[in-house]
C-alpha cells in the first residue's frame, strides 16, 4: 500500500507506535492507583493518586512521593492508558480540560501535532521542520476518509474537496489561532495539497484520476508535472507574503493583512481558476515599526539583494541611511534576505509579471523608503515649512516620474480650497511631515492592491466552467502588543467575528441537527456568547458602537482623539465588554474584552487613521506621471480625502468644510466593517471545516509548551465545548453519511 512507501523514519511522525503491553501494565496501574488530574503551578494539571476522599476534600499523593490534599472540585479524571495519544479526542472518555491538554502534550513531545476533536482538527505549532508534508504523503491522503488515515491538515482539505464534488456545496477552510499558531503555514499546505491532486495540467476535462496519480508519481521522480496555473497558484503567496508579511515580536513572518483565497473547480474537480481577496493591510508598518520588528519583507529584500544596474535604476542606499527603517537590517535568524530577493522576482516571472512591472512596483518600493529621507525644517520669523535640501525629494521625483519643482510646491505651499476660493497655502512643518508620511502609506497600499489585481488577473481563467469553489480564509490572528492603535482593533475584531462562525457552526447547527432528528437534547450555555463585544465595536446605533462614534467624530467639528475616547466613556462605561483601563494615566486609553483576553487600545491619531487624508496637490501629479505604471497607480484618486482636511487632521481637529463630504467619502472604518461583512456572508453559504492552531509558547521554541498558555487558548477557542458537542449521543452529519454509504 502507499504506507508502505513510506519509510519508517517518517511514519512515527504521523502513526502511533502499538505498544500494547507497556500500556496493558499502565491500565491496571490506574485502576489501582485510582489516577487523577491536580492542578499544578508548572504542568497546569499534574498526575496524582488518590489516597483518601473526606466530603468536599481529597487527599492524594504526587508523582513525586509527596501528600497533597486537593479541593474535590479541583481534581479532573484521568482517561484511562489505553487512551494515550489518542487521535480523536471527541473519543475520550473524560473530557476534561486536563485531559485535553494532556493528549495534545503527549502527541505534541511525540511530535504528531494534529489532533481531531469530534468536528474539527486541533494543530500544535512544532517550530521546526517535520518530514509530514513530502509528496509521498500527499499521495498517502489522497481519496481517503478521516478516520482511515493519520491527523492531517491534508485530510482536512481532501475530505473537503470531496464534500465539495459529492454535495455540490461551495467549501470553506478557516484557520484561526492567536498570532504565531500557524494559520499561514497549514493555509500554504492547503494549497500545496490541492495543487497537486486537483491539478489541471493537461488542460482537459476529461481528465482520468489515473493521470493524477501519474502526475504525482512525475513529481516524485523529480520533474515539474504541476500545470502552469497550479505553478502560478503556489507563487502567488511568497509575492503577497514579501509585500504584505513582516516580523513582528509574536511572528517572525507575520501576515499583515487578511486574505481569501478562493480556488474555482470544474464538475469533475480540477483546478479551473483562483481569486483571493484581501483585508486591510497594516500600512503604517511602511513608516515606523515598533522595537525589534520590522517593515514589510520587500524593504530588507530589495536592499540587500538588488544588485548592479537594478541597484542603480533604484537608487538604492545603505539600511543605515533610511529613516522608515528605524532599526537599519534587523535580521531574521535563518533567512538570506539577498536570497529571497531572487525568489521572489522569480515568483514573479512565474506569475507572468513584465520585467517593466516588477522595476515599476520596485521603485515604488524603493520611493516609500526615499519619502522618509525627506527633511523640512521650521522657517526663521514664521511658521512656515522649508525643504533646505532636496537631493530625496529629487530622488522620489525621479523614481516616480514627475517634476521636482512641481513636487515640492505640492509639499510645502499646496493650493487649497477655502469656501469658493483656491489659494495658495503655506504648510507648517509638522504638516509637511504628515503629508508625506500619508503619502508613503497611500503609496504602498495602492502597489499592494496593484499586486494583489496582477495576480488575479493572471490566475483568474474565467474562460472554463467552474461548478464549485473550495476557499482557504487566513487572517491577522488576534493579538496584543504593548501599543494597541486601530489596526489592532480592527484585526481582533476580524476573529471575534470569526470566533462567532465557529460557535454558530459548531454548537447552533449540531443542536439544530439533534432537534431534527429528535434527540433530547439540553442546550448548554456556552458562556462564549461573543454578540456583546461584535456589537460594542460594529452597532451602528442606539448606542453607536467604536467605529461608529469613530465616524461620528471624524464630521464633527473640532472633534479630537480626547473627544473620541471622551463620548466612547459616556456611551459605553456599564457595557460588560467595555471599560476604561485603572493603570492608565493616559487619558487617549480605553479597554476592550475580547473573547481572547483583555486589550488597552490606545486611541492616538484614530481620527486621521479612519479619515486617511491624502495630499491631493501630489495626488494629482502622480497621476500625471510620465510613467505608465505610476500613472495606472494612480488613476482613480476620487477616494482621496483632501488637503484641507490634512491641515486640520494635522492639528488634531477637523474642520467643518469635510462634512460636505459625507455623501461621497467612506472612512476606512466603514469600508472594513463592509468587507468583513461581505466575507462572513460568503462563508456562511459554505460548508465550513475549522482548523484550530495553538501556539505553544511565546518564545518562537521547539520542543517547549506553555500549559498555561495552551489552556487558555482551549478555553477562548472553546475547543472543549465543541468537543463535547460532537460527541453527544448521536453521530454528526459527516459521519452519518459515511454510515450510509458503507
Ligand atoms: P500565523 O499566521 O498564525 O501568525 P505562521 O503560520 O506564520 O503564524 O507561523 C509562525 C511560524 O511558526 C512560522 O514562520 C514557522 O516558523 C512556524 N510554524 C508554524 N506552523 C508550522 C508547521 N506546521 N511546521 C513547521 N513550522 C511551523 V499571524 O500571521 O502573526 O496571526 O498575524
Ligand atoms: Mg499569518
Amino acid at each position: 500500500s502507499n504506507m508502505a512507501d513510506l519509510s519508517v523514519d517518517d511514519s512515527k511522525y504521523l502513526f502511533l507506535e502499538n505498544d500494547f503491553h507497556k500500556s496493558g501494565v499502565a491500565q491496571a496501574d490506574w485502576a489501582a492507583k485510582k489516577m487523577v488530574w491536580v492542578p499544578s503551578e508548572r504542568e497546569g494539571f499534574e498526575p496524582a493518586s488518590i489516597k483518601e476522599e473526606k466530603e468536599e476534600q481529597v487527599l492524594v499523593e504526587l508523582s513525586n512521593g509527596q501528600k497533597a490534599t486537593v479541593n474535590k472540585d479541583d481534581i479532573q479524571k484521568m482517561n484511562p492508558p489505553k487512551f494515550s495519544k489518542v487521535e480523536d479526542m471527541a473519543a475520550l472518555t473524560f473530557l476534561n480540560e486536563a485531559s485535553v491538554l494532556h493528549n495534545l502534550r503527549e502527541r505534541y513531545f511525540s511530535s504528531l501535532i494534529y489532533t481531531y476533536s469530534g468536528l474539527f482538527c486541533v494543530v500544535v505549532n512544532p517550530y521546526k521542520m517535520l518530514p509530514i508534508y513530502s509528496e509521498k504523503i500527499i499521495e498517502m491522503y489522497k481519496g481517503k476518509k478521516r478516520h482511515e488515515v493519520p491527523p492531517h491538515i491534508y485530510s482536512i482539505t481532501d475530505n473537503a474537496y470531496r464534500n465539495m464534488l459529492q454535495d455540490r456545496e461551495d467549501q470553506s477552510i478557516l484557520c484561526t489561532g492567536e498570532s504565531g499558531a500557524g494559520k499561514t503555514e497549514n493555509t500554504k499546505k492547503v494549497i500545496q495539497y490541492l495543487a497537486v491532486v486537483a491539478s489541471s495540467h493537461k488542460g482537459k476535462k476529461d481528465v482520468n484520476p489515473e493521470s493524477v496519480a501519474a502526475a504525482v508519481a512525475k513529481q516524485q521522480s523529480g520533474s515539474l508535472a504541476y500545470g502552469e496555473l497550479e505553478k502560478q497558484l503556489l507563487q502567488a503567496n511568497p509575492i503577497l507574503e514579501a509585500f504584505g508579511n513582516a516580523k513582528t515580536i509574536k511572528n517572525d513572518n507575520s501576515s499583515r493583512f487578511g486574505k481569501f483565497i478562493k480556488l474555482n473547480f470544474d464538475v469533475t474537480g480540477f483546478l479551473v481558476g483562483a481569486n483571493i481577496d484581501t483585508y486591510l493591510l497594516e500600512k503604517s508598518r511602511c513608516i515606523r515599526q515598533g522595537n525589534t520588528e520590522r517593515a514589510f519583507h520587500i524593504f530588507y529584500y530589495m536592499v540587500a539583494g538588488a544588485k548592479d544596474k537594478m541597484r542603480e535604476e533604484l537608487l538604492l542606499e545603505d539600511f543605515n541611511s533610511y529613516r522608515f527603517l528605524i532599526a537599519g537590517h534587523v535580521e531574521i535568524p535563518g533567512q538570506q534576505d539577498d536570497e529571497l530577493f531572487d525568489e521572489t522576482l522569480e515568483a514573479m516571472e512565474i506569475m507572468g509579471f513584465t520585467d517593466e512591472e516588477r522595476l515599476g512596483m520596485l521603485k515604488v518600493v524603493s520611493t516609500v523608503l526615499q519619502l522618509g529621507n525627506i527633511k523640512f525644517e521650521k522657517e526663521r520669523n514664521s511658521e512656515q515649512a522649508t525643504m533646505p535640501e532636496n537631493t530625496a525629494a529629487q530622488k522620489v521625483c525621479h523614481l516616480q516620474g514627475i517634476n521636482v519643482t512641481d513636487f515640492t510646491r505640492a509639499i510645502l505651499t499646496p493650493r487649497i480650497k477655502v469656501g469658493r476660493e483656491v489659494v495658495q497655502k503655506a504648510q507648517t512643518k509638522q504638516q509637511a511631515d504628515f503629508a508625506v508620511e500619508a503619502l508613503a502609506k497611500a503609496m504602498y497600499e495602492r502597489l499592494f492592491r496593484w499586486i494583489l489585481a496582477r495576480v488575479n488577473k493572471t490566475l483568474d481563467k474565467s474562460k472554463r466552467q467552474s461548478s464549485s469553489f473550495l476557499g482557504i480564509l487566513d487572517i491577522a490572528g488576534f493579538e496584543i502588543f504593548e501599543d494597541n492603535s486601530f489596526e489592532q482593533l480592527c484585526i481582533n475584531y476580524t476573529n471575534e467575528r470569526l470566533q462567532q462562525l465557529f460557535n454558530h457552526t459548531m454548537f447552533i447547527l449540531e443542536q439544530e441537527e439533534y432537534k431534527r432528528e429528535g434527540i433530547e437534547w439540553n442546550f448548554i450555555d456556552f458562556g462564549l456568547d461573543l454578540q456583546p463585544c461584535i456589537e460594542l465595536i460594529e452597532r451602528p446605533n442606539n448606542p453607536p458602537g467604536i467605529l461608529a462614534l469613530l465616524d461620528e467624530e471624524c464630521w464633527f467639528p473640532k472633534a479630537t482623539d480626547q473627544s473620541f475616547v471622551d463620548k466612547l466613556l459616556n456611551t459605553h462605561t456599564g457595557h460588560v465588554k467595555f471599560s476604561k483601563p485603572k493603570q492608565h494615566k493616559d487619558k487617549l486609553m480605553f479597554t476592550v474584552l475580547h473573547y481572547a483576553g483583555k486589550v488597552d487600545y490606545n486611541s492616538a491619531n484614530w481620527l486621521t487613521k479612519n479619515m486617511d487624508p491624502l495630499n491631493d496637490n501630489v495626488t494629482a501629479l502622480l497621476n500625471n506621471s510620465s510613467s505608465n505604471f505610476i500613472q495606472d497607480l494612480w488613476k482613480d484618486v476620487d477616494r482621496v480625502v483632501g488637503l484641507d482636511t490634512i491641515t486640520k487632521m494635522s492639528e488634531s481637529s477637523v474642520p467643518s468644510s469635510t462634512k460636505s463630504k459625507k455623501g461621497m467619502f467612506r472612512t476606512v472604518g466603514q469600508l472594513y466593517k463592509e468587507s468583513l461583512g461581505k466575507l462572513m456572508t460568503t462563508l456562511h453559504n459554505t460548508q465550513p471545516n475549522f482548523v484550530r492552531c495553538i501556539i505553544p509558547n511565546h518564545e518562537k521554541r521547539a520542543g517547549k509548551m506553555d500549559a498555561h498558555l495552551v489552556l487558555e487558548q482551549l478555553r477562548c477557542n472553546g475547543v472543549l465545548e465543541g468537543i463535547r458537542i460532537c460527541r453527544q449521543g448521536f453521530p454528526n452529519r459527516i459521519v452519518f453519511q459515511e454510515f450510509r454509504q458503507s
